[in-house]
Order: C-alpha cells, then sequence, then structure tokens
C-alpha cells in the first residue's frame, strides 16, 4: 500500500505583511484545508529565495511553491487549480458550474487583482514621487470600477455562482488585500462576501498556521 503524498509549500520565512495573511501561500493554505489535504511547509528568505535551488523550483524567485512527489509548481493560481481539480471540495461535479468556478477564478487573478496590485505597488513604491498625490486617485478609481461591477453580479448572493468554489476562495483572497484601504466597505456586499469566507474553518485553520509560522508560536485553535 502506497502512502499519500504530502506536498511541501514554500513560505516566507518572515512574510513582510506581518502575519496578516496576505501573502500568496494563504490561498493555497486555505485550498488545502478546504479539501482537508495535509501538508508541509519549507520556510524561505528573501535571500533563499533568489538563489537556483529555490529558482529551480520557481523561475521567478518568489512564492508560494508546491511539491509533490516529482510534480513541482509555482504561480498560486496554477497551485490552487491542480489542488481543486485534484480533490474534491473546490469545484462542483457538474461541467458547466465547473467552467464558471474556474472562469471566476481567472477573474479574480486576471480582472481584480492587478488594479489592486497596482494600488500596492503605488503606496509602496511611489509615495515619493511628485505625481503621487494625482496618481493614487486615478489607481483608486480603477479598482471601484471593478468593485462596482462586483458588487453588482453578487447582489444579496452569497457566493459568486452558487455554492463556494476555488472561484469564491480565490476571489476573497484577492478582495482581503484592500480592507487596510478601507474600500471595500465602500461595497457592503462584498466586505460581508470577505467575511463570509474569512468565517469558514478551513480558511481559519490557514490563517492560524501562517501566523505562527510568524509569531513563532504554534496555532491554538
Ligand atoms: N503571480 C505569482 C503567484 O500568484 O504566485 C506572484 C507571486 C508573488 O508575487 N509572490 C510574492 C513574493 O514572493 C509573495 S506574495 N515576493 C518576493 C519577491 O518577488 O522577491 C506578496 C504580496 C503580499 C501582499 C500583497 N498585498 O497585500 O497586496 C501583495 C503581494
Amino acid at each position: 500500500m502506497s502512502l499519500p503524498m504530502i506536498p511541501t509549500i514554500t513560505v516566507f520565512e518572515r512574510s513582510p505583511d506581518g502575519g496578516k495573511g496576505l501573502a500568496r501561500d494563504m490561498r493555497v493554505r486555505w485550498a488545502l484545508e478546504e479539501v482537508g489535504q495535509p501538508y508541509e511547509v519549507r520556510l524561505v528568505s528573501f535571500g533563499a529565495m533568489k538563489e537556483p535551488a529555490h529558482r529551480a523550483l520557481h523561475p521567478f524567485g518568489q512564492i508560494p511553491t508546491y511539491e509533490e512527489g516529482d510534480l513541482a509548481l509555482f504561480e498560486s493560481g496554477a497551485i490552487v487549480f491542480h489542488i481543486a481539480s485534484r480533490h474534491a471540495g473546490l469545484l462542483p461535479d457538474d461541467a458547466n458550474a465547473r467552467a464558471r468556478a474556474i472562469t471566476w477564478m481567472f477573474a479574480a487573478l486576471n480582472t481584480i487583482e492587478p488594479p489592486i496590485l497596482d494600488l500596492q505597488t503605488t503606496r509602496l513604491l511611489e509615495a515619493d514621487k511628485t505625481w503621487f498625490k494625482q496618481r493614487l486617485p486615478v489607481v483608486e478609481d480603477r479598482i471601484r470600477n471593478r468593485l462596482g461591477d462586483l458588487s453588482g453580479r453578487l447582489g444579496d448572493a452569497d457566493w459568486l455562482d452558487d455554492a463556494f468554489s476555488a472561484g469564491d476562495m480565490m476571489m476573497v483572497a484577492v478582495l482581503r488585500w484592500l480592507k487596510a484601504s478601507g474600500m471595500l466597505k465602500e461595497y457592503p456586499n462584498l466586505s460581508a462576501y470577505v467575511a463570509r469566507g474569512e468565517a469558514r474553518p478551513a480558511f481559519k485553520r490557514a490563517f492560524d498556521a501562517q501566523l505562527a509560522v510568524f509569531t513563532g508560536k504554534p496555532p491554538t485553535g
């Protein structure tokens, strides 16, 4: 009898978010928790991330990576899709519903994440520029544009397409990046949607596990 393969993911040795669960390993942890797959974690420093050993796993020298036997993956979206495809729980059985859930995963990563990332980059790297004050509202309005549409589509539903799926998981993970900005509060149904995602037991386990890396104390739950 062969033993089940325990995947290993890489995460920041010391996450710059201070344990808020904003780095992209959080979505991989969350997916693994949703499907009940145990996993191991290898901590990587900023220096080690750029070394050949890590670049063999991740060409861009980043986290997260995912190793399972002789399979090595990078890109959080591809990793979550792999997990969701191999296990029950994150993608519906019905072929059309499955395709729609995958569409929402792409929407989270390709349509919602880019303007939000632009805001983080603008705040982090461009605050000292003369044009920062003019640029900031432009970047924020691009996000509002997307949030308005997403909010309209979600309406008063719990999830984007019937039952919770990898599409919701990815969307909530991306929207969480906006919490500190206060922008999410402008869309009460999106705030509630994120809160619903965060209330899931699998989210809590994933959050506690990443926090434990930061605090050095084991998860309490
Ligand atoms: N497209 C890749 C993926 O989805 O996996 C992007 C991977 C990536 O950017 N990883 C970051 C990294 O390794 C960690 S998530 N950075 C080190 C480097 O590039 O040298 C970083 C992150 C945390 C929190 C926010 N946020 O709050 O907006 C954004 C990005």
